[in-house]
């Protein structure tokens, strides 16, 4: 296992390989079969381009020999920060060939976090577009490589200025040495975490193991059309069984640009979408459009999650779409809990169903790690075939993010029904979940901490109508307090992404604190919604 990551106890990767939880395959090889026996199958469709099965197999191929003569191999970091597109899935694929390690950021992501991870990871290259709405991706690039000694290579989908277009990075193929299916794969961000983004890193087994069981969860196979709305850089549309799982089984992955109803319902029209995967936040907007768009969604899965989903949105959309919808509870780190499409509609509107995997472990404790009463509130702590073990050079971080026997605590509150359901009712952690985007507090208010007029600050959510939560700064000043317009734009200056950006201000002249000396989120968090 690449150094700065931490594996399973060996018992357990035992247990897990002869239960056949864990496999073997390498993610490399997804597509490979039917590149062969079938390569006119269509594996992706991206506008009106489609790939075939062999064609993208060819150009993996291609791309991870013209990779290899740029001198990236095995155990390198490679920053990919790309939209929906076939280039997206092609990179992902010759990089898994060279045993190279996609760190996937996602496309809203700016200098603050690419120059993190590129940073962290000690990356050997940055892999980007030209430009996404408006922003110069290649500013950026050149920014970043300036501060980070490890960063040789930037290679550019589109015009690549002073860097390397991508599209020239081609060789004949060559043989490849197999990677290790227990070794990491690639690195996902983490949602929450205090301070800098963590990462996440993903092996072929776990990651191959997740593809297939999501992909039995959904009823998703060979005729399976899968629509990645979401960026397919995140876990919920990369592999549940999203664009990979979809290549796994044989099916289709069509990649749209995002989930606005126009363009959703057109593909899932035209491409006869079978599975999609949307934040809550969209729910809304797609039930309300569907009959003024003339769409029919009638039979589609839906699945939904990675924010809380009200009841009536839930029953709204079934009732109205004809869709069949599934309700996810997932982390990039692993653990998955979700409804089946054959489960009865309420159970989708109300709880977040069963964990995927029969050796999942997902344990209900209290604060000092006790197991709560059934069906009482407390923490989800979780271990099991697809969850991490530890995130990546991060060793301070994980003793305490971790249980002492290993198992990860999420700083989700949770319930079990008592017909063995979870039900996700809040968070002990410090993000705003902003329709989905998760808002790390402690990262927010270290950047505002920076601004000459705040003295102290603590960021945290408010509620919204439309996104579920907002983020709110509360700032005790210095002399002259500043506006939010002020302070969002020394956050842009700083390179942070826009979604983190805060929506509100309220300006203090101090601060509630605990009696350990903490800043009363608690407190403050009642005062704003008073
Ligand atoms: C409330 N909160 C939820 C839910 C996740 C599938 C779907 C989503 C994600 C994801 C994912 C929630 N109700 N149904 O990775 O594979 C919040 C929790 C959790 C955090 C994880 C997937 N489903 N959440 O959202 O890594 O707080 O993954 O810990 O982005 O989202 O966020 P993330």
């Amino acid at each position: 296992m690449l150094d700065g990551c931490v594996g399973w106890p060996e018992d357990l990767a035992a247990r897990y390989r002869a239960e056949g939880y864990w496999r073997g395959e390498v993610l490399g090889d997804l597509g490979r079969d039917l590149a062969r026996s079938d390569p006119q199958r269509t594996a992706l469709v991206a506008g009106e381009r489609r790939v075939g099965y062999g064609e993208l197999d060819r150009r993996a191929d291609r791309l991870a020999a013209g990779l290899r003569e740029r001198g990236i191999g095995r155990h390198d970091r490679v920053v990919v920060q790309l939209p929906n597109s076939v280039e997206f899935v092609v990179v992902c694929l010759a990089l898994f060939r060279l045993g190279a390690l996609p760190v996937l950021a996602l496309p809203a992501h700016r200098r603050a976090e690419i120059g993190h991870l590129c940073a962290h990871t000690e990356a050997v290259a940055y892999l980007t577009v030209d430009q996404t709405q408006g922003f110069d991706l290649r500013k950026l690039a050149a920014d970043v490589r300036a501060e980070t000694p490890s960063l040789r290579e930037v290679f550019v989908v589109g015009d690549p200025g002073e860097f390397t277009a991508l599209a020239q990075v081609d060789a004949d193929p060559v043989p490849l040495p197999r990677p290790d299916p227990g070794d990491v794969a690639f690195f996902l961000l983490s949602g929450g975490s205090t301070g800098v983004p963590k990462l996440i890193p993903r092996t072929h087994d776990d990651y191959a193991y997740q593809l297939r069981a999501t992909a039995a969860a959904m009823g998703f196979g060979a005729d399976g059309v899968y629509l990645a709305a979401l960026p397919a850089a995140h876990n919920a549309a990369f592999g549940c069984p999203g664009v990979l799982g979809a290549l796994r089984a044989g099916g289709t992955a069509v990649l749209a640009g995002s989930p606005s109803p126009d363009e959703a319902f057109r593909l899932v029209a035209r491409e006869k979408v079978t599975l999609t995967t949307l934040m809550p936040a969209f729910l809304p907007l797609w039930t309300d459009l569907a009959p003024v768009l003339g769409a029919d969604l009638s039979g589609l899965v839906v699945e939904v999650g990675g924010a809380n989903l009200s009841p009536e949105v839930a029953d709204r959309a079934v009732a109205e779409l004809g869709i069949r919808l599934t309700h996810f509870f997932g982390m990039a780190e692993g653990p998955i809990a979700c409804t089946r499409p054959d489960d009865p509609p309420e159970r989708a509107a109300h709880t977040q169903g069963r964990p995927l995997s029969a050796a999942d472990e997902f344990r209900v404790v209290d604060d000092t790690g006790e197991p709560v009463p059934a069906g009482e509130v407390g923490e989800l702590v979780v271990g099991g075939p697809t969850t991490l073990r530890g995130y990546y050079r991060a060793a301070d971080y994980n003793a305490h993010a971790f249980t002492p026997d290993g198992l990860l605590r999420t700083g989700d509150l949770v319930r079990w029904t008592p017909t063995g359901e979870l039900v996700v009712v809040g968070r002990i952690k410090e993000v705003v979940n902003r329709g989905g985007e998760k808002v790390p507090a402690g990262e927010v208010e270290e950047h505002l901490l920076a601004h000459p007029g705040v003295r102290e600050v603590a960021v945290l959510p408010v509620p919204d109508r439309v996104l579920g939560e907002k983020t709110c700064a509360v700032v005790v000043p210095h002399e002259g307090a500043p506006t939010l317009a002020e302070l969002r734009e020394f956050l842009t200056g700083r390179g942070l992404a826009g979604y983190k950006l805060p929506d509100r201000l309220q300006v203090r002249a101090a601060l509630p604190y605990t009696g350990v000396g903490k800043v009363d989120k608690r407190a403050l968090a009642a005062e704003l919604t008073a």
